[in-house]
């Protein structure tokens, strides 16, 4: 599922390629799973396609918010990678992860915990892990080339990009496509705590939402039904495979452990459940609308 017959690979991430079609760019996602930041050697069969279909969903509600480089799951995506595979535009990419926290949780919390702030803003004291924000904030990162991302303030964002007021535009439309999402999911039982968006500039310099947009991989997904503050949250995709992987004694260094067939089947299903949860269709109409199946 990795190497597509004679496309020039223009980048890959840990479980994500991304390939050269001319004029338009290929993104494919593949179904590989990592934990604590190590990808496991086994797939989950369909995360891919799933992934895919929840980016393709956001993209088609949020072109009102923020224009974005969605072209086409269908047109020009080769038989091998239909279903997790998107034609998008070509973009001049910003130096900045825009990330939106509507819950503390992960580095927020640490961060909070240290100094009663999050990226240079003060939040009310008192509260607790995973607890719900007053309102969604902004919390922008730099984009390591390896390692992790560095956390920055709204100024330090500013720099990043060179424009003030594009850096104003950049929170305010990350916030507005998060509130939706969020408002979205969670009619739906998910909670969204946080997600992390990439945006770049077309050809005639508009704003464009890019990469892929409140999928598991770039937010934290968490069961409403199981929400309760003051703890960390299960994930609700990946809960199976952390809590087989902590029960092996695996110390979290690489290689990562093959994952057994039955946490296999429990996360895929956990994948899918989320796609029909949020988009409210059965996931076989979207390997039916790609023409994977
Ligand atoms: C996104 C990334 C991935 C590895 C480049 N529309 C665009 N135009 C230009 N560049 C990009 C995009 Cl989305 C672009 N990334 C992040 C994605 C694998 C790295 F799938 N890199």
């Amino acid at each position: 599922m990795t190497a597509i017959a004679d496309l020039p690979l223009i980048a890959s991430g840990k479980v994500r390629e991304i390939y050269d079609l001319g004029d338009s760019l290929l993104i494919s996602a593949s179904d590989r799973i990592s934990t604590y930041d190590v990808v496991h050697p086994n797939p989950i069969p369909d995360k891919g396609n799933v992934l895919t279909g929840l980016s393709t969903f956001w993209f088609e509600r949020t072109t009102g918010i923020v224009p974005n480089h969605f072209v086409s799951v269908t047109d020009g995506v080769p038989d091998e990678v239909r279903g997790c595979a998107m034609v998008v535009r070509k973009l001049q990419m910003l130096p900045v992860e825009c990330v939106v926290r509507g819950y503390l949780s992960g580095s927020g919390w640490k961060d909070y915990q240290r100094t009663g702030a999050v990226s240079g803003i003060e939040l009310p004291p008192g509260l607790r892990e995973s607890d719900r924000l007053p309102e969604p904030i902004f919390t922008p990162s730099t984009k390591a080339e390896v390692g992790h991302d560095e956390a920055i303030d709204f100024e330090g964002a500013a720099s990043l990009v060179g424009d003030r007021a594009l850096a104003e535009r950049l929170r305010d439309v990350s916030i507005a496509v998060y509130q939706h999402a969020a408002d979205h999911a969670r009619s739906r039982g998910i909670i969204l705590a946080d997600t992390k968006f990439e945006f770049g500039l077309d050809v005639d310099g508009e704003l464009t939402l890019g990469d892929e947009v409140c999928t598991p991989d770039s937010s934290r997904f968490w069961p409403a039904d199981e929400y309760e503050p003051g703890r960390g949250q299960p994930s609700f995709d990946k809960q199976f495979v952390r809590d087989w992987a902590s029960s092996t004694g695996w110390d979290r260094n690489p290689p990562a452990p093959t994952i057994p067939v039955d946490v296999v089947a429990r996360t895929r299903e956990k994948y899918v459940e989320a796609y029909e949860r949020i988009v409210g269709d059965p996931f076989d109409e979207w390997l039916r609308r790609t023409g994977a199946a």
